[in-house]
């Protein structure tokens, strides 16, 4: 190893660590062999039936540390103003200072781990390089999944390439001295406290999305909270979308869909390049070409099986961690929504015994896996893996999807007059919680275009980026909202969703290829039913009118949350999005 700055920084974070001793991962298939080996007997992991599940492990976090804790997460640059009014925000002298004192000693009697890793396939345009250190064994084990780690990352990196210092501990998993800490202009991620996957993975919401984001502006391309999928149409033309929703809003689930029943006949086939991150840049020909940095899938395992997902039910079948899911006496894994009856008994993902219809002291029923219980599987194992995931110029994108989880006011689909105005539907998008982030479930936030927790800098300059990046694009893609979370005045969704989703995304395509035409309405072009292929299907018009309703009152109430929220940015929010605005409380006067 040549670099110097790469060693002293690594000799330095072990001075303040203590660790019992360094080792650094190189990515091979026995150092693999060997880590996993050291995992189960330090009990980090559980080895799982090795014929029913080959190369599958468990592993359970500590119980108040199972989803991505926002309010400890920090954007911290010299001018709070930088981080803007969306952020949590600490000076970078007092974040250092604070989380040293809880870094100090923190790796004694430990192994310190060395992940040197590449987001984006190693030398690419896109790619960018990170080094993980850590005491976690299972975040190893989840790097070498998730990213492409190893030696031929540091060659590449040679004697002085840059890379994002990514530095993280266990310590003692209290939440009360957990900080997730970004520095953007230091290139530096410390996190410490946490063993669970989104404030620890750091190259995935922390590197290749609120440190990647902050990159992406200087350098004008866009880091996104973003599912990347194809559609190839019988005759061999393939289009590419990018879909951004919120965490726990369906990305994995559209990212490999099977065409439904009904429309099999058209033969679609569906290529996954990736289903939580895109990075995209215009490239020569004037368009926005897309890569997915990750190569796993960090996947919500409740409500996943073989109706739901069938892809992911076959890419998690090998070679796949389960992180708080229950434990099956035959040595196999179960959550709420699994293939196959109820098991009779089993190991919930607190490690105590479970039975079906258990409650607690308050009569609540006790869950068997996690409401936000996860698996990390590489994404070649999915049936439907693009055959494009390893090229260096990613794939071409035609429409940018927005969408959120709303029981009410969003219809299925509909589509801006144009990237301005695509622009404010992404600004202005908003969804109910879920069990992805610590939080209140079901309350509706804002979470312009699903970025709210993952903008690494002042959200009010990312709209104005993406005003900036339309206008610098021969062939902008068209942009899109959908909405799969409608429901009935009982509460019920209206939409079947999953697969049936293809039927949308079928019209965005068409729409895309200026082969259909659309109604136009006040928040934009809504589809004509009869564009719509519903064959198959049993869903009649009245369904379909309240699934397109646009309700007067509703939006009339949604325009007053909006200006709320864009009123937070004062002088920094671009005219152009009050132009929108405007515009829009213009349609709805008329
Ligand atoms: P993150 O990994 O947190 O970023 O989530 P994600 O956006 O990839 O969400 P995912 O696809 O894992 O879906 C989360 C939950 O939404 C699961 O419980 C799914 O069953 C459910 N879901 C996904 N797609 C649909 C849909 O089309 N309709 C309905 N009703 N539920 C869906
Ligand atoms: C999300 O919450 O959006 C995820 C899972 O994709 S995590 O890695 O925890 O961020
Ligand atoms: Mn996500």
């Amino acid at each position: 190893m040549q670099h110097k700055k790469l060693k002293d920084w690594v000799n330095k974070m072990a001075q303040m660590c203590e660790p019992e001793k360094i080792v650094w991962i190189d990515g091979s298939d026995i150092q693999k062999k060997q880590l996993e080996q050291e995992a189960m007997s330090g009990g980090e992991v559980i080895q799982l039936n090795q014929e029913k599940l080959p190369g599958c492990f468990l592993h359970r976090t500590a119980k108040d540390d199972v989803a991505r804790t926002e309010h400890l997460t920090f954007i911290c640059t010299r001018k709070k103003h930088d981080a803007g009014p969306t952020n949590n925000w600490m000076s970078p002298r007092l974040a250092y200072k604070k989380a040293a004192t809880i870094f100090k000693g923190a790796m004694k009697g430990r192994t310190m781990y060395v992940i040197p890793f590449s987001m984006g396939p190693v030398g690419s345009t896109f790619a960018k390089v990170g080094v993980e250190i850590t005491d976690s064994i299972y975040v190893v084990l989840n790097m070498l999944i998730m990213t492409r780690v190893g030696e031929a990352v540091l060659r590449h990196l040679g004697k002085d390439g840059e890379f994002t210092k990514c530095l993280h501990s266990k310590a003692e998993l209290d939440i009360n001295k957990r900080l997730i800490l970004h520095f953007p202009e230091d290139n530096t991620i410390w996190s410490v406290g946490s063993g669970y996957g989104g404030n620890v993975l750091l190259g995935k919401k922390c590197l290749s999305l609120r440190i990647a984001s902050f990159i992406a502006r200087k350098e004008r391309w866009l880091a996104e909270h973003m599912l990347i999928m194809g559609i190839e149409d019988p005759n061999g033309r393939i289009g590419y979308i990018a879909a951004a929703f919120p965490s726990a809003c369906g990305k994995t689930n559209l990212a490999m869909l099977v065409p439904p029943e009904g429309l099999k006949v058209k033969n679609y086939r569906i290529w996954t390049v990736g289903d939580d991150i895109a990075w995209m840049r215009i490239d020569s020909d004037g368009s926005l070409w897309a890569i997915n940095p990750e190569t796993g899938f960090f996947g919500v395992a409740p409500g996943t099986n073989s109706k739901t997902n069938p892809n992911m039910v076959a890419t998690i079948k090998k070679n796949t961690i389960y992180t708080n899911v229950l434990l099956k006496p035959d040595g196999t894994v179960w959550w709420e929504g699994a293939d196959g009856d109820v098991p009779a008994e089993g190991i919930d993902w607190q490690g105590r015994p479970w039975k079906p219809g258990m409650a607690d002291a308050n009569g609540v029923p006790v869950k068997a896996a996690h409401a936000n219980s996860r698996f990390t599987a590489p994404v070649v194992n999915c049936p439907s893996a693009s055959y494009r995931l390893e090229q260096h110029h990613g794939v071409p994108i035609s429409a940018i999807i927005f969408g959120g989880r709303r029981q009410h006011l969003a219809p299925l689909v509909y589509e801006s007059f144009n990237w301005q105005h695509g622009v404010f539907v992404g600004a202005t998008m908003a969804s109910e919680l879920t069990a992805a982030q610590v939080g209140k479930l079901g309350q509706v936030r804002r979470d312009p275009m699903a970025m709210l927790p993952f903008c690494g800098y002042n959200m009010a300059d990312y709209f104005r980026h993406w005003l900036t990046m339309g206008k610098s694009m021969v062939n902008p893609p068209k942009i899109f909202h959908v909405n799969w979370f409608r429901c009935d005045e009982n509460g019920k969704f209206l939409w079947p969703g999953f697969g049936e989703n293809l039927r949308v995304l079928e019209w965005i395509l068409q729409r895309c290829a200026g082969r259909v035409r659309a109604k136009e309405t006040p928040i934009g072009y809504v589809p004509f039913y009869s564009d719509l292929d519903m064959t198959g299907l049993n869903l009649g018009e009245a369904a379909l009118d309240e699934l397109f309703a646009i309700e007067k009152k509703g939006w009339l109430e949604e325009l007053k949350g909006i200006k709320a929220f864009f009123n937070q940015f004062k002088k920094d929010l671009p005219e152009e999005l009050w132009q929108e605005y405007e515009a829009l409380c213009a349609r709805f006067k008329t």
